[in-house]
């Protein structure tokens, strides 16, 4: 006898019940692409969400050792993108650090470039190691230097490359679970290594980065501004923590936004970088989106769930939505972190729980 699931669980109804002598009946609707809904309702519409993914972290340490030696395997431009993706446990297989984000870690050796491409996906860049990369967006190449956040919106061209003297390793976040799912993905590759340049490094900071815009400028879905170096976010940070109140729940945040919207740099993925005061905890919090957090500075401890995490600088967590946590610092600390979240949000999905 099986037992089918019932949408209410409440004590006021019985579950439904399938009875071996209607097992035909069921056999019968595989054989004409019908379901019964009774079966599934209650998955299909959970109480809560319950996100595939699990609480994982990374160490850089544990991780870095391993790009290098794909830099003896493999060049940039052999690999496209050499990059070691983040898998999360639970969804191995499936280039996925949550349920709907992409997240891996590039190097870049001297010399080298990564081949001319543009996509649907939108990626963001933090870049974590090494000085002397760079990469070009739309005609204009920032160099990376750790705790730059850099963005390379969707269908823009995007290479990159290294006049530094060793390896370069950043983390690239991409909505590529999210665009996948809605089949939505288009890909094209430039007919140069690299694309031609047209525009000075740090006219795109120039002209969008002083809160000065034309008035006939348009509002765009992605930042113009597309590097926002960690000099000045944590200068502001800095200036924060000195003149403002904290959220007890998020400790000091400054969020990457679109100059010409106030929204989020990306539409898909929000990110921001947080500070914690040296021995201050969060109080518990949890929201929907599914969020990856990177170490900048000092020592975090996370609690997810009762899981128990310890991160120092260049170490990546993943926290999937609705995961309860905590984050204290040991020492003065400062992370970065990207999620879902504007999805969660466009379509008034989102939610969050302080406790
Ligand atoms: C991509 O274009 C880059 O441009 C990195 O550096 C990682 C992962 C999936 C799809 C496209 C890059 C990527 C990617």
């Amino acid at each position: 006898m099986s037992t089918a699931n019932s949408f209410a669980q409440s004590p006021r109804e019985t579950p439904h019940t399938v009875d071996s002598t209607s097992s035909e009946y069921y056999q019968g609707l595989v054989s004409q692409n019908l379901a019964p809904l009774w079966v599934s309702l209650s998955r299909l519409v959970p109480e809560e969400p319950k996100p595939k993914a699990q609480a994982f972290a990374w160490s850089f340490a544990d991780v870095f050792p391993r790009l290098l030696e794909a830099g003896e395997l493999i060049s940039a431009e052999q690999a496209e993108r050499r990059v070691l993706v983040l898998e999360n446990p639970t969804l191995a297989g499936q280039s996925r650090i949550t349920d709907t984000l992409y997240a891996g870690l590039q190097l870049i050796l001297p010399g080298e470039v990564a081949p001319a491409h543009r996509h649907t996906q939108s990626a963001l860049r933090f870049a974590m190691h090494g000085h002397g990369a760079y990469t070009a967006v739309n005609g204009e190449r920032v160099a990376m230097a750790p705790g730059d956040f850099i963005i390379t919106p969707a269908w823009t061209w995007h290479d990159h490359g290294s006049h530094a003297d060793g390896p370069v390793v950043w983390l690239d976040g991409l909505d590529v679970p999210l665009v996948s799912f809605l089949h939505a993905g288009f890909r094209q590759q430039h007919e140069e290594t690299a694309q031609s340049l047209h525009r000075s490094e740090g006219e795109s900071l120039l002209r969008y980065g002083s809160g000065l815009l034309r008035p006939d400028d348009e509002k765009t879905a992605t930042s113009p501004l597309f590097k926002y170096s960690y000099e000045r976010t944590r200068a502001a940070l800095e200036l924060i923590t000195r003149r403002e109140d904290m959220d007890l729940h998020r400790g000091y945040e400054v969020c990457y936004v679109n100059p010409t919207t106030g929204d989020t740099a990306l539409p898909t993925i929000g990110a921001s970088m947080r500070l914690l005061p040296k021995g201050f905890g969060t109080r518990p919090y949890r929201s929907t989106d599914g969020t990856v957090l990177v170490c900048v500075e000092g020592k975090l401890r996370v609690s997810v769930e009762g899981n128990v995490f310890t991160l120092t600088p260049q170490d990546v967590l993943a926290v999937p939505g609705w995961h309860l946590h905590q984050i204290e610092a040991e020492s003065e600390s400062v992370f970065f972190s990207f999620s879902d979240a504007p999805v969660h949000k466009k379509l008034a999905l989102w939610r969050e729980e302080r406790q």
